[in-house]
């Protein structure tokens, strides 16, 4: 049986011409300097981004981390979202790792943090506080139903960091979705940002990695930190093969993801025991409630499971669905039909 796997955009496999870049790819030794695969990689995604330089490294949280590490000193404390990705699934590593203190912000609704909550977050110099160094967004935003995040609300945080001085570094892990959903270049997005980092490994379909961008000092200081947690990697030219393939093929047709979750939410509104508003829908990740208490979440996602359907459960009564390079519009038909079935069944 065919698994129809919605449980992330994580889970999708490299695409034939990823996989023929990777087998011929030039490498070379990256902690030298001297992989140039890694160093077009880098180079092609600095320009994208219209950043002086990047870093390849093997993870989103990866690239959050060593961000963390370079912006902040121990004691130092960052703003960031209740909802953000970095405070809820990141382990605090910014913590373990880098002393670093968390002081989080209420997510609205579209994954922005109001400005005043901002402002009102920020320490005034008294012995008694950490400092304030860093201001931490997220685009699109995970658990904020993808939303992505408008070029006028990142400068405006810009703006008021900077009279703080304050930095601002943008988990863009999907980055290149915000982009699409908004039909502007992703560096439009990331003008206000001291540092970024984006994922190949989960809308753009590549196996592993993901890159930090900023200036050509952030980076000469974001490579030693990225050492120091073990991420200096050797022949990673066949990883960064399939990475240049991902930003240059890879990014368009994110849209078809986008439409195929709007599809799915439109559908999945009109099942009994589902609510979700497909408004709400604006990218590739869609969360919607099972409204009826005589069944849970867990269940209807093991039952799902087992006609072929995986989606995963998310609290409080809600399940996540995430569109990706494998799914069609078929398998969307083929999920609406089956979640019906299964919710008259249980
Ligand atoms: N997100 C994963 C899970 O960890 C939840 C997913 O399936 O969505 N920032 C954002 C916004 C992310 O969504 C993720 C991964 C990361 C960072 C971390 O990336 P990796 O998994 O490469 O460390």
């Amino acid at each position: 049986m065919r698994m129809i796997d919605l449980r992330s955009d994580t889970i999708t496999q490299p695409t034939p011409a990823m996989r023929r870049a990777m087998a011929n790819a030039e490498v070379g030794d990256d902690v030298f300097g001297e992989d140039p695969t890694v160093n077009l990689l880098e180079e092609t995604v600095a320009e994208r981004l219209n950043k002086e330089a990047a870093l390849f490294v093997a993870s989103g949280t990866m690239a959050n981390l060593v961000s963390q590490l370079v912006h902040c000193a121990r004691g130092d404390e960052v703003i960031l979202g209740d909802q953000s990705h970095i405070f809820f699934y990141e382990q605090g590593g910014a913590s373990v790792v880098g002393g670093i203190h968390p002081r989080t912000v209420t997510n609205q609704p579209d994954g922005k943090i109001d400005l005043q909550d901002i402002k009102t977050a920020i320490r005034t110099d008294d012995i008694h506080f950490p400092k304030t160094s860093l201001i931490l967004l997220e685009n699109t935003h995970n658990r904020c139903n993808g939303c992505p995040i408008d070029a006028d609300y990142m400068n405006a945080v810009g703006k008021l960091a900077k009279s703080y001085g304050l930095k601002i570094h943008v988990d863009g892990a999907r980055l290149f979705n915000a982009a699409i959903a908004q039909d502007v270049e992703a560096h439009n997005l990331v003008k206000a940002a001291d540092s970024v980092s984006i994922c190949l490994s989960k809308g753009l379909a590549a196996p592993v990695g993901s890159l930090v961008c900023g200036t050509r000092e952030f980076i000469k200081t974001a490579r030693r930190a990225r050492k120091i947690v073990g991420g200096g990697m050797r022949q990673a030219g066949v990883l960064a093969a399939a990475g240049v393939v991902a930003i240059n093929e890879m990014v368009a047709r994110l849209k078809d993801d986008h439409g195929n979750a709007k599809t799915l939410a439109k559908g999945l509104a009109e099942i009994d025991g589902l609510s979700i508003d497909p408004d709400d829908v604006k990218t590739n990740i869609l969360f919607f409630e099972l409204t009826r208490s005589d069944i849970t979440t867990q269940m209807l996602a093991e039952k799902l499971n087992s006609k072929g359907i995986r989606l995963l459960t998310s609290e409080p009564n809600k399940l996540r669905a995430v569109t990706n390079y494998h799914i069609t519009l078929n398998d969307i038909d083929m999920v609406l039909n089956v979640v019906a079935d299964v919710l008259k069944s249980l």
